[in-house]
């Protein structure tokens, strides 16, 4: 009897082994419903180590479901999702715990919802290509290749054309991962240099940017 103890005992452990690894595949089931295009990256501004990731979440149905989390661990493993928001004519950038998906395209763009890349160890290059995974609500998670595009490739055709006549370098030293085309577009009535006076006395902007900033230098 007790050969046989033994003789069982590699067969339960490997019975063991598949339903924990069988568990496991279940916790990450993929998404359903939903699909990612135009998935991107931004090249980082020279010296800059936060950048953003776009795309745009198709919705197939309304069941109720959020988007929890991203990763990106071949670019960095500091990833939240951001928002942008007009707050006393500030326009302010911070983190959102979660974004409930509507049925339709919910689009993560610059100037709007975006993902936040922080802390990068290495600039991107153009053409490179990383993986981007979503998590979602329901706890299931859904992937898809975002490739490394220029700043201009980023920027809608809108917000190109309400960026002429507005000065890039007033803005890029105090805010370097910011994306200004998208400001530019929500703020025409806004000059540039009360701007960087109401930002740096904004105490949510200056603690949310100089995390950045700091890593930046
Ligand atoms: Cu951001």
């Amino acid at each position: 009897m007790k050969k046989l103890a033994i003789l069982l005992t590699p067969l339960a452990m490997m019975t063991l082994v598949n339903a924990e690894t069988n568990a496991k595949e279940a916790a990450v089931q993929e998404t359903k419903g939903v699909e990612l295009v135009n998935c991107a990256i931004q090249q980082n501004i020279p010296g800059a180590k936060a950048t953003g990731a776009f795309l745009t979440i198709k919705k197939q149905d309304d069941t109720p479901l959020s988007l929890s989390s991203a990763q990106l661990p071949s670019v960095t493993p500091h990833v939240e999702i951001h928002e942008m928001v007009m707050k006393d004519g500030t326009m302010k950038m911070s983190q959102i715990e979660s974004y409930p998906l509507k049925k339709g395209d919910n689009i993560f763009q610059k100037g709007g919802y975006h993902i936040m890349l922080m802390e990068m160890e290495k600039p991107l290059t153009i053409g490179e290509k990383h993986q981007l995974t979503l998590t979602f609500s329901d706890g299931s998670s859904k992937s898809c290749e975002a490739e490394v595009k220029s700043v201009e490739a980023l920027t809608p055709k809108k917000m190109k054309h309400d960026m002429k006549g507005m000065k890039h370098g007033d803005m890029k030293h105090d805010m370097k991962d910011m994306k200004h085309g998208d400001m530019k577009h929500d703020m025409k009535d806004m000059k540039h240099g009360d701007m960087k006076h109401d930002m740096k006395k904004d105490g949510d902007m200056k603690k949310n940017m100089s995390h950045d900033m700091k890593k930046a230098q």
